[in-house]
Protein backbone atom coordinates (compact mmCIF):
# COMPACT_ATOMS: atom_id res chain seq x y z
CA UNK A 1 0.00 0.00 0.00
CA UNK A 2 1.42 3.39 -1.63
CA UNK A 3 1.65 6.26 1.35
CA UNK A 4 -0.15 9.47 1.09
CA UNK A 5 1.89 11.86 -0.85
CA UNK A 6 1.38 15.49 -2.01
CA UNK A 7 2.90 17.63 -4.47
CA UNK A 8 5.25 20.69 -3.04
CA UNK A 9 5.60 23.23 -5.28
CA UNK A 10 8.41 25.82 -4.22
CA UNK A 11 8.92 28.84 -5.63
CA UNK A 12 11.68 31.18 -6.52
CA UNK A 13 12.12 34.32 -4.52
CA UNK A 14 12.80 36.65 -6.72
CA UNK A 15 16.26 38.74 -5.93
CA UNK A 16 17.19 42.37 -5.10
CA UNK A 17 19.15 42.86 -8.86
CA UNK A 18 16.13 41.05 -10.52
CA UNK A 19 17.10 42.69 -14.28
CA UNK A 20 17.14 42.21 -18.22
CA UNK A 21 20.22 41.78 -19.31
CA UNK A 22 19.67 39.74 -22.31
CA UNK A 23 21.82 36.83 -21.48
CA UNK A 24 20.02 33.94 -22.74
CA UNK A 25 20.74 33.43 -26.43
CA UNK A 26 17.42 30.85 -27.85
CA UNK A 27 15.03 32.45 -25.51
CA UNK A 28 13.11 34.88 -27.30
CA UNK A 29 11.61 37.59 -24.47
CA UNK A 30 15.08 37.74 -22.45
CA UNK A 31 16.67 38.90 -26.02
CA UNK A 32 14.13 41.03 -26.85
CA UNK A 33 14.08 42.95 -23.40
CA UNK A 34 17.63 44.15 -23.20
CA UNK A 35 18.50 46.67 -21.11
CA UNK A 36 14.42 47.21 -20.35
CA UNK A 37 14.66 48.99 -16.63
CA UNK A 38 13.12 46.54 -14.18
CA UNK A 39 11.23 46.81 -11.12
CA UNK A 40 13.15 44.54 -8.91
CA UNK A 41 10.27 45.26 -6.20
CA UNK A 42 7.14 44.24 -8.38
CA UNK A 43 8.71 41.35 -9.32
CA UNK A 44 9.08 39.90 -6.01
CA UNK A 45 5.92 40.84 -5.13
CA UNK A 46 4.06 39.36 -7.80
CA UNK A 47 6.03 35.96 -6.90
CA UNK A 48 4.79 36.38 -3.37
CA UNK A 49 1.50 37.12 -4.63
CA UNK A 50 1.12 33.68 -6.98
CA UNK A 51 2.65 31.71 -3.95
CA UNK A 52 0.17 33.10 -1.67
CA UNK A 53 -2.74 32.76 -4.33
CA UNK A 54 -2.19 28.89 -4.21
CA UNK A 55 -1.89 28.30 -0.32
CA UNK A 56 -4.57 29.75 0.17
CA UNK A 57 -6.47 27.14 -2.25
CA UNK A 58 -4.61 24.70 -0.23
CA UNK A 59 -1.88 24.11 -2.23
CA UNK A 60 1.43 23.17 -0.38
CA UNK A 61 3.72 25.93 -1.15
CA UNK A 62 7.35 26.49 -0.48
CA UNK A 63 10.12 28.96 -1.15
CA UNK A 64 13.47 29.28 -2.31
CA UNK A 65 15.80 31.80 -1.35
CA UNK A 66 17.42 34.28 -3.89
CA UNK A 67 21.30 33.81 -4.48
CA UNK A 68 23.76 36.63 -3.35
CA UNK A 69 24.82 38.75 -6.24
CA UNK A 70 26.73 40.42 -7.77
CA UNK A 71 28.11 37.06 -7.19
CA UNK A 72 31.81 38.59 -6.30
CA UNK A 73 33.57 35.27 -5.60
CA UNK A 74 32.91 34.41 -9.26
CA UNK A 75 34.60 37.56 -10.30
CA UNK A 76 37.69 37.19 -7.94
CA UNK A 77 37.90 33.66 -9.53
CA UNK A 78 38.00 35.24 -12.91
CA UNK A 79 41.08 37.44 -11.77
CA UNK A 80 39.49 40.45 -10.56
CA UNK A 81 41.06 42.02 -7.32
CA UNK A 82 40.72 44.82 -5.33
CA UNK A 83 37.78 45.72 -2.91
CA UNK A 84 34.21 44.91 -3.65
CA UNK A 85 33.70 48.25 -5.37
CA UNK A 86 36.81 48.05 -6.95
CA UNK A 87 35.98 44.56 -8.49
CA UNK A 88 32.84 46.04 -9.55
CA UNK A 89 34.25 48.97 -11.31
CA UNK A 90 36.62 47.07 -13.18
CA UNK A 91 34.32 44.94 -14.39
CA UNK A 92 31.87 47.35 -15.13
CA UNK A 93 34.53 48.78 -17.23
CA UNK A 94 36.31 45.90 -18.61
CA UNK A 95 33.34 43.58 -19.64
CA UNK A 96 29.82 44.86 -18.71
CA UNK A 97 27.98 41.54 -19.81
CA UNK A 98 30.03 39.48 -17.53
CA UNK A 99 28.77 42.25 -14.43
CA UNK A 100 25.53 41.45 -15.56
CA UNK A 101 25.89 37.50 -15.85
CA UNK A 102 27.44 37.49 -11.96
CA UNK A 103 24.21 40.16 -11.12
CA UNK A 104 21.40 38.03 -12.32
CA UNK A 105 18.51 37.22 -10.64
CA UNK A 106 18.40 33.55 -13.03
CA UNK A 107 18.08 31.14 -9.27
CA UNK A 108 14.04 32.99 -9.40
CA UNK A 109 13.58 30.23 -12.45
CA UNK A 110 13.66 27.17 -9.80
CA UNK A 111 12.14 24.79 -12.14
CA UNK A 112 15.89 25.37 -13.29
CA UNK A 113 17.37 24.56 -10.00
CA UNK A 114 17.20 20.35 -9.89
CA UNK A 115 15.66 17.43 -10.82
CA UNK A 116 13.99 15.43 -8.15
CA UNK A 117 12.61 12.00 -8.31
CA UNK A 118 9.90 10.94 -5.51
CA UNK A 119 10.85 8.40 -3.16
CA UNK A 120 7.28 5.72 -4.40
CA UNK A 121 10.08 6.05 -7.59
CA UNK A 122 13.57 5.28 -6.89
CA UNK A 123 15.51 2.28 -5.77
CA UNK A 124 16.46 3.55 -1.72
CA UNK A 125 12.83 5.04 -1.00
CA UNK A 126 14.18 8.09 -0.64
CA UNK A 127 13.57 11.88 -2.64
CA UNK A 128 16.49 12.38 -4.74
CA UNK A 129 17.88 15.64 -5.41
CA UNK A 130 20.13 16.95 -8.19
CA UNK A 131 20.80 20.17 -9.03
CA UNK A 132 21.28 21.55 -12.25
CA UNK A 133 24.77 22.70 -13.53
CA UNK A 134 22.75 24.83 -16.12
CA UNK A 135 25.95 25.01 -18.05
CA UNK A 136 24.54 26.44 -21.52
CA UNK A 137 24.56 29.60 -20.07
CA UNK A 138 27.37 31.40 -17.78
CA UNK A 139 24.95 33.35 -15.42
CA UNK A 140 22.81 30.35 -14.65
CA UNK A 141 26.38 27.89 -14.20
CA UNK A 142 27.04 29.70 -10.89
CA UNK A 143 23.47 28.90 -9.53
CA UNK A 144 23.89 25.13 -8.51
CA UNK A 145 26.44 25.78 -5.44
CA UNK A 146 23.84 27.64 -3.43
CA UNK A 147 21.08 25.55 -4.59
CA UNK A 148 22.59 22.84 -3.56
CA UNK A 149 23.26 24.00 -0.21
CA UNK A 150 19.74 25.29 -0.33
CA UNK A 151 17.99 21.97 -0.95
CA UNK A 152 20.65 20.27 1.71
CA UNK A 153 19.07 22.50 4.33
CA UNK A 154 15.72 22.34 3.94
CA UNK A 155 15.70 18.62 3.16
CA UNK A 156 18.01 17.89 5.83
CA UNK A 157 16.91 14.51 6.83
CA UNK A 158 19.39 11.54 5.40
CA UNK A 159 17.12 9.35 6.13
CA UNK A 160 14.64 10.87 3.75
CA UNK A 161 16.41 12.92 1.46
CA UNK A 162 19.45 11.82 -1.01
CA UNK A 163 21.87 14.96 -2.17
CA UNK A 164 23.65 14.52 -5.38
CA UNK A 165 26.05 17.09 -6.68
CA UNK A 166 26.09 18.58 -10.05
CA UNK A 167 26.40 16.84 -13.61
CA UNK A 168 30.09 17.45 -14.76
CA UNK A 169 29.88 21.08 -15.97
CA UNK A 170 30.49 20.33 -19.84
CA UNK A 171 28.15 20.99 -22.71
CA UNK A 172 27.64 17.07 -23.69
CA UNK A 173 26.35 17.07 -19.97
CA UNK A 174 23.95 20.07 -19.81
CA UNK A 175 21.51 19.66 -17.32
CA UNK A 176 18.43 21.84 -16.89
CA UNK A 177 16.75 20.27 -14.26
CA UNK A 178 12.73 19.78 -13.82
CA UNK A 179 12.33 22.43 -16.59
CA UNK A 180 13.12 18.80 -19.04
CA UNK A 181 11.63 16.30 -16.34
CA UNK A 182 7.97 16.03 -15.86
CA UNK A 183 6.53 12.82 -13.73
CA UNK A 184 2.99 10.93 -14.80
CA UNK A 185 1.50 9.15 -12.25
CA UNK A 186 -2.08 7.81 -10.51
CA UNK A 187 -1.76 9.49 -7.54
CA UNK A 188 1.37 11.48 -6.00
CA UNK A 189 2.40 8.13 -3.67
CA UNK A 190 2.50 5.51 -6.20
CA UNK A 191 5.94 4.50 -8.53
CA UNK A 192 5.33 6.66 -11.65
CA UNK A 193 6.89 8.12 -14.88
CA UNK A 194 9.69 9.93 -14.92
CA UNK A 195 9.60 11.45 -18.49
CA UNK A 196 13.03 12.65 -19.55
CA UNK A 197 13.17 15.47 -22.35
CA UNK A 198 16.45 16.14 -24.08
CA UNK A 199 17.30 18.31 -26.79
CA UNK A 200 19.99 16.40 -28.03
CA UNK A 201 22.46 13.50 -27.64
CA UNK A 202 25.68 14.99 -27.35
CA UNK A 203 27.73 11.57 -28.25
CA UNK A 204 26.31 11.54 -30.96
CA UNK A 205 27.30 13.51 -34.00
CA UNK A 206 24.76 12.50 -36.29
CA UNK A 207 21.71 12.58 -34.16
CA UNK A 208 18.88 15.47 -34.91
CA UNK A 209 19.49 18.54 -33.81
CA UNK A 210 18.74 22.27 -33.86
CA UNK A 211 20.41 24.42 -35.92
CA UNK A 212 19.96 27.54 -34.88
CA UNK A 213 19.41 27.67 -31.12
CA UNK A 214 21.52 25.58 -28.67
CA UNK A 215 20.00 22.43 -26.97
CA UNK A 216 21.02 22.96 -23.15
CA UNK A 217 19.75 19.45 -21.83
CA UNK A 218 21.39 16.36 -23.25
CA UNK A 219 20.26 12.65 -23.45
CA UNK A 220 23.66 11.98 -21.78
CA UNK A 221 22.87 14.38 -19.30
CA UNK A 222 19.20 12.85 -18.02
CA UNK A 223 20.80 9.19 -18.49
CA UNK A 224 23.41 10.18 -15.26
CA UNK A 225 20.23 11.78 -13.54
CA UNK A 226 18.23 8.36 -13.61
CA UNK A 227 21.33 6.14 -12.57
CA UNK A 228 21.92 8.58 -9.56
CA UNK A 229 18.96 8.93 -8.60
CA UNK A 230 17.92 5.14 -8.37
CA UNK A 231 15.62 5.20 -11.52
CA UNK A 232 14.80 1.80 -13.15
CA UNK A 233 13.33 1.24 -16.49
CA UNK A 234 9.98 0.69 -15.19
CA UNK A 235 9.95 4.27 -14.31
CA UNK A 236 11.66 6.11 -17.08
CA UNK A 237 10.95 7.13 -20.63
CA UNK A 238 13.50 9.56 -22.95
CA UNK A 239 11.85 11.96 -25.30
CA UNK A 240 13.86 13.94 -27.76
CA UNK A 241 12.25 17.81 -28.01
CA UNK A 242 11.68 18.55 -31.33
CA UNK A 243 14.46 20.03 -32.92
CA UNK A 244 11.84 23.17 -34.61
CA UNK A 245 10.67 24.01 -31.56
CA UNK A 246 14.01 24.95 -30.14
CA UNK A 247 14.93 26.91 -32.55
CA UNK A 248 11.50 28.49 -32.69
CA UNK A 249 12.41 29.42 -28.99
CA UNK A 250 11.49 26.85 -27.23
CA UNK A 251 14.88 26.67 -25.20
CA UNK A 252 13.10 24.23 -22.12
CA UNK A 253 10.61 21.77 -22.62
CA UNK A 254 8.43 23.37 -19.65
CA UNK A 255 7.95 26.14 -23.13
CA UNK A 256 5.72 23.31 -24.78
CA UNK A 257 4.46 20.37 -22.72
CA UNK A 258 3.24 20.06 -19.01
CA UNK A 259 2.68 16.89 -16.66
CA UNK A 260 0.37 16.06 -13.65
CA UNK A 261 -1.09 13.06 -12.68
CA UNK A 262 -1.66 11.18 -15.12
CA UNK A 263 -2.67 14.14 -18.18
CA UNK A 264 0.36 15.71 -20.25
CA UNK A 265 -0.76 18.84 -21.83
CA UNK A 266 1.15 19.26 -24.97
CA UNK A 267 1.61 20.94 -28.32
CA UNK A 268 1.71 18.61 -31.42
CA UNK A 269 5.41 20.09 -32.25
CA UNK A 270 6.60 19.09 -28.66
CA UNK A 271 8.35 15.91 -29.30
CA UNK A 272 10.48 14.30 -32.45
CA UNK A 273 8.21 11.56 -31.82
CA UNK A 274 5.90 12.40 -30.55
CA UNK A 275 3.81 8.55 -30.80
CA UNK A 276 6.95 6.39 -29.87
CA UNK A 277 6.72 8.86 -26.73
CA UNK A 278 3.07 8.65 -25.99
CA UNK A 279 3.38 4.48 -26.33
CA UNK A 280 6.48 4.37 -23.81
CA UNK A 281 4.63 6.60 -21.36
CA UNK A 282 1.48 4.41 -21.90
CA UNK A 283 3.69 0.83 -21.80
CA UNK A 284 4.70 2.36 -17.82
CA UNK A 285 2.27 3.97 -16.38
CA UNK A 286 0.44 1.75 -14.29
CA UNK A 287 -3.11 1.89 -11.83
CA UNK A 288 -4.41 4.35 -14.69
CA UNK A 289 -4.41 5.51 -18.31
CA UNK A 290 -2.37 8.36 -20.00
CA UNK A 291 -4.92 11.64 -20.95
CA UNK A 292 -2.84 13.16 -23.42
CA UNK A 293 -4.37 16.74 -23.63
CA UNK A 294 -3.13 17.66 -27.17
CA UNK A 295 -2.84 21.23 -28.90
CA UNK A 296 -2.72 21.49 -32.89
CA UNK A 297 -0.79 24.24 -34.70
CA UNK A 298 -4.39 24.68 -36.05
CA UNK A 299 -5.55 25.53 -32.86
CA UNK A 300 -2.83 27.42 -31.18
CA UNK A 301 0.22 27.73 -33.94
CA UNK A 302 3.86 27.16 -32.77
CA UNK A 303 4.64 30.88 -32.07
CA UNK A 304 1.07 31.73 -30.29
CA UNK A 305 2.25 29.35 -27.99
CA UNK A 306 5.81 30.66 -27.63
CA UNK A 307 4.84 34.33 -27.00
CA UNK A 308 2.19 33.53 -24.64
CA UNK A 309 3.73 30.52 -22.25
CA UNK A 310 0.43 28.74 -22.65
CA UNK A 311 2.24 25.43 -21.82
CA UNK A 312 4.54 27.08 -18.83
CA UNK A 313 1.11 26.75 -16.97
CA UNK A 314 1.19 25.24 -13.50
CA UNK A 315 -1.04 22.01 -14.20
CA UNK A 316 -2.45 21.32 -10.02
CA UNK A 317 -4.58 18.73 -8.78
CA UNK A 318 -7.84 20.02 -7.47
CA UNK A 319 -8.74 19.55 -4.00
CA UNK A 320 -12.30 18.93 -5.44
CA UNK A 321 -11.25 17.17 -8.32
CA UNK A 322 -10.56 17.94 -11.66
CA UNK A 323 -7.47 20.03 -12.15
CA UNK A 324 -6.47 23.88 -12.62
CA UNK A 325 -4.42 25.12 -14.59
CA UNK A 326 -2.54 28.30 -13.58
CA UNK A 327 -1.60 30.41 -16.56
CA UNK A 328 0.26 34.06 -17.40
CA UNK A 329 -1.36 36.67 -18.20
CA UNK A 330 -0.05 36.91 -21.73
CA UNK A 331 -2.48 33.86 -22.53
CA UNK A 332 -5.38 36.10 -22.51
CA UNK A 333 -4.14 38.97 -24.46
CA UNK A 334 -3.07 36.22 -27.60
CA UNK A 335 -6.66 35.69 -29.17
CA UNK A 336 -5.84 32.00 -30.55
CA UNK A 337 -4.75 30.99 -26.75
CA UNK A 338 -7.87 32.76 -25.19
CA UNK A 339 -10.18 31.09 -26.88
CA UNK A 340 -8.01 27.62 -26.63
CA UNK A 341 -8.52 28.13 -22.99
CA UNK A 342 -11.94 28.73 -22.86
CA UNK A 343 -13.23 25.63 -24.84
CA UNK A 344 -10.34 23.94 -22.76
CA UNK A 345 -12.56 24.32 -19.66
CA UNK A 346 -16.11 23.59 -21.45
CA UNK A 347 -15.16 19.95 -22.95
CA UNK A 348 -15.02 16.89 -20.76
CA UNK A 349 -11.29 17.31 -20.12
CA UNK A 350 -9.01 16.89 -17.29
CA UNK A 351 -8.78 20.92 -17.19
CA UNK A 352 -11.58 22.00 -15.30
CA UNK A 353 -10.27 25.75 -14.00
CA UNK A 354 -8.11 28.28 -15.69
CA UNK A 355 -6.68 30.98 -13.40
CA UNK A 356 -4.59 33.92 -14.73
CA UNK A 357 -1.50 34.58 -12.89
CA UNK A 358 0.41 38.28 -13.38
CA UNK A 359 4.24 37.40 -13.32
CA UNK A 360 5.08 39.81 -15.65
CA UNK A 361 8.34 40.84 -14.68
CA UNK A 362 9.58 37.35 -15.15
CA UNK A 363 8.03 36.55 -18.02
CA UNK A 364 10.24 39.71 -19.30
CA UNK A 365 12.85 37.20 -19.04
CA UNK A 366 11.54 34.48 -20.13
CA UNK A 367 9.82 33.04 -17.07
CA UNK A 368 6.30 31.78 -16.79
CA UNK A 369 4.37 30.66 -13.60
CA UNK A 370 6.08 26.84 -13.91
CA UNK A 371 9.34 28.21 -14.61
CA UNK A 372 9.26 29.90 -11.02
CA UNK A 373 8.70 26.55 -9.79
CA UNK A 374 10.15 23.03 -8.44
CA UNK A 375 7.88 20.43 -7.86
CA UNK A 376 8.57 18.07 -5.11
CA UNK A 377 6.17 14.93 -4.28
CA UNK A 378 6.61 14.12 -0.72
CA UNK A 379 5.24 11.59 1.40
CA UNK A 380 3.05 13.14 5.02
CA UNK A 381 6.19 11.78 6.57
CA UNK A 382 8.34 13.19 4.33
CA UNK A 383 6.96 16.60 4.14
CA UNK A 384 6.80 16.54 8.26
CA UNK A 385 10.61 15.94 8.59
CA UNK A 386 11.05 19.95 6.82
CA UNK A 387 11.73 21.64 9.86
CA UNK A 388 12.71 25.37 8.25
CA UNK A 389 10.25 28.17 7.53
CA UNK A 390 10.13 27.77 4.06
CA UNK A 391 6.62 26.81 3.85
CA UNK A 392 3.88 29.56 2.77
CA UNK A 393 1.85 30.59 5.43
CA UNK A 394 -0.43 34.03 5.89
CA UNK A 395 2.97 34.90 8.75
CA UNK A 396 5.16 34.21 6.01
CA UNK A 397 3.97 35.82 3.64
CA UNK A 398 3.66 39.23 5.58
CA UNK A 399 7.14 38.49 7.12
CA UNK A 400 8.48 38.17 3.33
CA UNK A 401 6.50 41.64 2.05
CA UNK A 402 7.93 43.54 4.26
CA UNK A 403 11.34 42.12 4.07
CA UNK A 404 10.86 43.04 0.28
CA UNK A 405 9.45 46.28 0.92
CA UNK A 406 11.78 47.19 2.95
CA UNK A 407 14.71 46.03 1.04
CA UNK A 408 14.09 45.95 -2.77
CA UNK A 409 14.92 48.86 -5.37
CA UNK A 410 11.82 50.39 -7.48
CA UNK A 411 13.73 50.22 -10.43
CA UNK A 412 17.43 48.72 -11.93
CA UNK A 413 19.35 49.51 -14.88
CA UNK A 414 21.99 47.81 -16.59
CA UNK A 415 24.32 50.98 -15.09
CA UNK A 416 23.26 50.40 -11.27
CA UNK A 417 24.80 46.96 -11.42
CA UNK A 418 27.94 48.65 -10.69
CA UNK A 419 26.86 50.41 -7.62
CA UNK A 420 28.36 49.23 -4.70
CA UNK A 421 25.42 49.96 -2.64
CA UNK A 422 23.41 47.08 -5.02
CA UNK A 423 25.93 44.70 -2.95
CA UNK A 424 25.26 45.53 0.20
CA UNK A 425 21.57 45.72 0.77
CA UNK A 426 21.55 42.21 -1.11
CA UNK A 427 23.90 40.87 1.18
CA UNK A 428 21.86 43.17 4.37
CA UNK A 429 18.78 41.54 2.75
CA UNK A 430 19.91 37.88 2.34
CA UNK A 431 21.12 37.53 5.93
CA UNK A 432 17.92 38.62 7.19
CA UNK A 433 16.39 35.99 5.00
CA UNK A 434 17.95 33.33 5.83
CA UNK A 435 17.25 33.91 9.57
CA UNK A 436 13.07 34.58 8.58
CA UNK A 437 13.61 31.04 6.50
CA UNK A 438 15.90 29.18 9.08
CA UNK A 439 18.39 28.43 6.55
CA UNK A 440 21.52 28.58 8.17
CA UNK A 441 24.71 29.93 6.26
CA UNK A 442 24.43 29.19 2.69
CA UNK A 443 25.72 32.51 0.93
CA UNK A 444 29.42 32.87 0.76
CA UNK A 445 29.65 36.00 2.52
CA UNK A 446 28.05 34.84 5.20
CA UNK A 447 30.80 31.87 5.38
CA UNK A 448 33.55 34.11 5.56
O1 LIG B 1 17.41 30.34 -18.46
N1 LIG B 1 16.10 33.58 -18.46
C1 LIG B 1 15.98 32.20 -18.06
C2 LIG B 1 14.54 31.77 -18.08
C3 LIG B 1 14.35 30.40 -17.50
C4 LIG B 1 12.98 29.87 -17.72
N2 LIG B 1 12.84 28.61 -17.12
C5 LIG B 1 12.09 27.59 -17.57
N3 LIG B 1 11.62 27.56 -18.79
N4 LIG B 1 11.90 26.60 -16.79
C6 LIG B 1 16.82 31.30 -18.96
O2 LIG B 1 16.87 31.55 -20.17
C7 LIG B 1 17.27 35.69 -18.78
C8 LIG B 1 18.17 36.58 -17.97
C9 LIG B 1 18.46 37.89 -18.67
O3 LIG B 1 18.46 37.91 -19.90
O4 LIG B 1 18.69 38.90 -17.96
C10 LIG B 1 17.23 34.26 -18.26
O5 LIG B 1 18.19 33.78 -17.70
Amino acid sequence: MAEHAIEANFDGLVGPTHNYAGLSWGNVASKSNLKAVSNPRQAALQGLQKMKRLADRGYVQGVLPPHERPHIPTLKALGFRGTDAAILTAVAKSNPVVLAAVASASCMWTANAATVSPSADTADHRVHFTPANLSAKFHRSIEHVVTGRALKSIFADEAYFAHHPALPAVSQFGDEGAANHTRLCSHYGQPGVELFVYGQAAFDESAPAPSLYPARQTLEASQAIARLHGLSDAHTVFAQQNPAAIDAGVFHNDVIAVGNGNVLFYHEQAFLNEQRVMADIRSRLTGVDLRAVRVSESEVPLADAVASYLFNSQLLSSPEGGMLLAVPGECREIESVSRYLDQLVHGDGPVTKVEVFDVKQSMRNGGGPACLRLRVALTDAELAALDTGVLMTDALYERLTSWVNAHYRDSLSQAELADPMLLEESRKALDELTGIMGLGSIYDFQRG
